[in-house]
């Protein structure tokens, strides 16, 4: 039997960690590092060759492999020069990952979970099986965990990647070498490229997200662009941060983006755009297009078309009960004490034009003002939101205009309500499923 451990193209910190956790956990196996890996881990691999020297895929007889496991991603495509093994239908492959999502690996084996790390996985079942981490393979360990959770603070961390950290201090995981990797490498390249972001980037409001967009022309491959845009996104203070990287023969586009902000999945908007990533951090690379076209493709995936994000459309409720304008005064004030609500909206032929409150009665002077209609004392000042918008845009909108309800309006219908009570359920994860 045959195996080799693998993992994907471009591989980071946690990819190589859990590379050589996986030749801890299949004795025997070969690992296979991709050609194309990060910068930063290139240099911890020349330093330790002595120590993790593996073949690259592309050395290795693929006619005698049987057992294929792969490590931290759930997709043929990041992996580099292994499509004969694809054809094979009695190829056995485990998986381990923590990308959600689908795979096309067709795994016999899989130990898939949504942690902050890969990393994690695997040090749970070394752990369980008492296979001994020694300090510099902990110090790996430690780096790729901090890299892909950054240093636990990315909201995709869990509390078990928080004690995988804590489990590989104590077997002596070097920190000083921690910081020399992860520190990052920020020569004159990377600084003329963050200077043209900031000069080129527009900052725009989104679906109530902050977003800069920065474009720059790259020559030739610059390393550790994923950082540059990552200080633009601190610098800019936005929620959200896309680098869109031209090479020089404008034959391709590298987009990078970064996400401070929970509400906003850039690893789901690199996807659509051909690439993948995590909720915070994600990569696309695109063939012959035009800056300014994926730019609005960008913009339009934010604004509304993020399928797994909830919208308002699912937190509103419906049918909304309406008062018609000319409706009298002692007729509304009945139906808002019969529901219970504190405001109604008013219509006129079915389009949305004022909002009654209870708080508006005070101006009635006298009895007989209560024949009067809805019109006279409605506030026409009525603020709407789209099906379309984040619970979060909501959120912001009532707390600017201090308003407690919000009417969600469709081509100029009033086809749901939304309240501040909904919108916090919604924060505070009470939404049911
Ligand atoms: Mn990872």
């Amino acid at each position: 039997m045959n195996q080799i451990v693998t993992t994907h193209r471009n591989t980071d910190f946690d990819a190589l960690a859990s590379l050589v956790a996986a030749t801890l956990l299949y004795p025997g196996a070969i690992a296979a590092l991709p050609r194309q890996i990060n910068p930063n881990v290139k240099s911890f691999l020349s330093i330790h060759k002595d120590f993790f020297d593996f073949p690259r895929t592309s050395e290795i007889d693929l006619d005698s492999v049987d057992h294929l496991v792969v490590v931290d991603t759930n997709a043929w495509r990041r992996l580099d020069r292994l499509d004969a093994l694809k054809k094979r239908d009695d190829l056995v492959v485990d998986l381990w990952d923590h990308h959600p999502g689908e795979t096309d690996l067709s795994p016999t084996f899989s130990c898939c979970e949504t942690t902050g790390a890969n990393i994690t996985l695997m040090v749970r079942a070394l752990k369980k099986q008492r296979i001994l981490i020694t300090p510099m393979q902990a110090t790996l360990f430690l780096i790729g965990l901090y890299e892909d959770t950054g240093n636990l603070t990315f909201t995709a961390t869990r509390a078990e990647d928080a004690a995988t950290a804590a489990y590989l201090l104590d077997l002596k995981a070097d920190l000083a070498m921690v910081n020399r990797f992860l520190s990052p490498v920020y020569g004159p390249k990377q600084k003329d490229i963050l200077f043209e972001l900031l000069r080129s980037a527009e900052r725009r409001k989104v679906n109530g997200f902050r977003i800069g967009i920065g474009k720059a022309k790259v020559q030739g491959h610059v390393e550790n662009l994923a950082i540059v845009v990552r200080m633009y996104m601190n610098i800019a203070n936005v929620d959200a941060a896309f680098g869109l990287f031209e090479s020089e023969k404008r034959d391709r586009c590298m987009v990078i983006g970064r996400s401070g902000h929970d509400g906003l999945n850039v690893g789901q908007i690199m996807q659509r755009l051909g690439g993948g990533g995590h909720p915070a951090a994600g990569s696309a690379v695109l063939k012959r297009v035009n800056v300014d076209a994926v730019e609005t493709m960008i913009l339009d995936l934010i604004e509304g078309n993020q399928q797994t994000s909830v919208q308002i459309s699912d937190l509103m409720s419906f049918p909304v009960f309406t008062l018609e304008a000319d409706t009298p005064m002692v007729e509304a004030g009945k139906l808002l004490r019969e529901k219970g609500c504190t405001g109604l909206p008013v219509v006129d032929q079915g389009r949305l034009v004022g909002i009654l409150s209870r708080r508006d009665f005070k101006r009635l002077k006298n009895q007989k003002h209560l024949s009067r209609p809805v019109k006279a004392y409605m506030s026409t000042q009525v603020k709407t939101i789209r099906p379309g918008q984040t619970p979060l845009s909501a959120a912001q909108y009532m707390v600017k205009h201090d308003i407690g309800r919000l009417p969600v309006v469709e081509d100029d219908k009033i086809i749901g309500i939304v309240t501040r009570s909904d919108t916090m359920r919604y924060f505070y994860d009470l939404l049911p499923d």
